[in-house]
């Protein structure tokens, strides 16, 4: 008897900083393996979100949303990162944000590869319901570029997904799946680990701060079941540290504790951590020390 035909195909999710490309791929593949947060360009590192089924595997790749305003060496290597993802994979979705479409996302548009089929998302319905309106909106974006299909979705609620998963199917190529079926992301835990992290410090901290921010893993081991961890965040100020702390050490224990209970969640295992402030100077600039963060 013939083995049933297999597909496997790599989806690049795009668009600009804040649509919901993190929050779509984690629903996608019913995993939180990529942060999210309110705040613009959470995602700093692309990462792998793979969704398995009997006959076929998506592997979904989260891009930083592209950077168009403020030039530095960090968004300059974002955007790199983005453009490179676009040429290599074998169908696009691009994120919109319902009833939205900005400069900066028509400068994502112009980044489209022609030869690759690129599905239009629309996401957060949820904040959209009129359906004129939504039609309306839908038809003016068919006029920027030729969509090869269109899907509405709302990543936040799980709405529409499995309709998305539809469209994107028919263009995954066939190929033997690439990830064992239970694997959920080509990341370590480790990375896993800190971009946990990362994600807290974009909640609990204020506007600019996280982006001044970088985390590492400065001990990692098991002890049994029990994984013992030790993460630094690293600062650019004395003051920065001082922000993160938070009076009484309230602000760092509250990232601390939440973070350990989505690690915990994450891996299917008790964590213990410790996370604490280390002050190193002028990082975002500095090229060398991205390359070491694999941008
Ligand atoms: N109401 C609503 N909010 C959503 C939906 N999807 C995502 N969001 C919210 O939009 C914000 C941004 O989501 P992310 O997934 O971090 O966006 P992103 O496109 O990955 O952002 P960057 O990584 O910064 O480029 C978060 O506050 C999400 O909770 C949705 O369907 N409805
Ligand atoms: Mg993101």
């Amino acid at each position: 008897m013939n083995e049933p035909e297999f597909h496997c195909g790599f989806v690049a999710i795009v668009g600009r900083p804040n649509v919901g490309k993190s929050t779509l791929m984690n629903h996608l593949i019913g995993q939180k393996v990529s942060i999210t947060s309110k705040k613009a360009q959470t995602t700093r590192h692309r990462v792998h979100g793979i969704h398995t089924e009997p006959t076929a595997q998506f592997i979904f790749v989260d891009t930083p949303g592209f950077q168009t305003f403020h030039r530095n060496a960090l968004n300059d290597a974002l955007n790199q990162s983005v453009r490179d993802t676009l040429s290599s994979v074998d169908c696009v979705l691009f994120v919109l944000e319902a009833k939205r479409l900005t400069d900066a996302d028509r400068e994502v548009i112009a980044l489209l590869p022609k030869k690759v089929p690129v599905v239009l998302v629309v996401n957060k319905i949820d904040k959209a319901k009129d359906r004129e309106e939504l039609a309306a909106f839908i038809a003016d974006c068919r006029q920027e570029f030729a969509f090869t299909d269109v899907e509405v979705v709302s990543a936040k609620h799980g709405q529409r997904l499995a309709e998305l998963l539809d469209k994107v199917r028919p263009h995954l190529p066939e190929s033997p799946p690439l990830y064992p079926e239970d694997m959920i992301t080509d990341k370590s835990e480790r990375f896993l680990a800190t971009e946990i992290v990362r994600e807290k410090l974009f909640r609990y901290l204020g506007e600019e701060l996280p982006y001044a921010m970088n985390v590492e893993i400065e001990l990692w081991e098991m002890e049994g079941e029990m994984r013992r961890i030790h993460i630094a965040v690293l600062v650019e100020k004395d003051s920065q540290k001082g922000i993160l702390i938070g009076k009484g050490g309230e602000k760092l224990k509250k990232i601390s504790t939440e973070a350990r209970l989505d690690m915990e969640k994450l891996f299917d295992g008790k964590v213990f951590l410790r996370v604490f402030a280390k002050v190193k100077s002028g990082w975002a600039d500095d090229v060398r020390f991205l390359k070491e963060f694999g941008l």
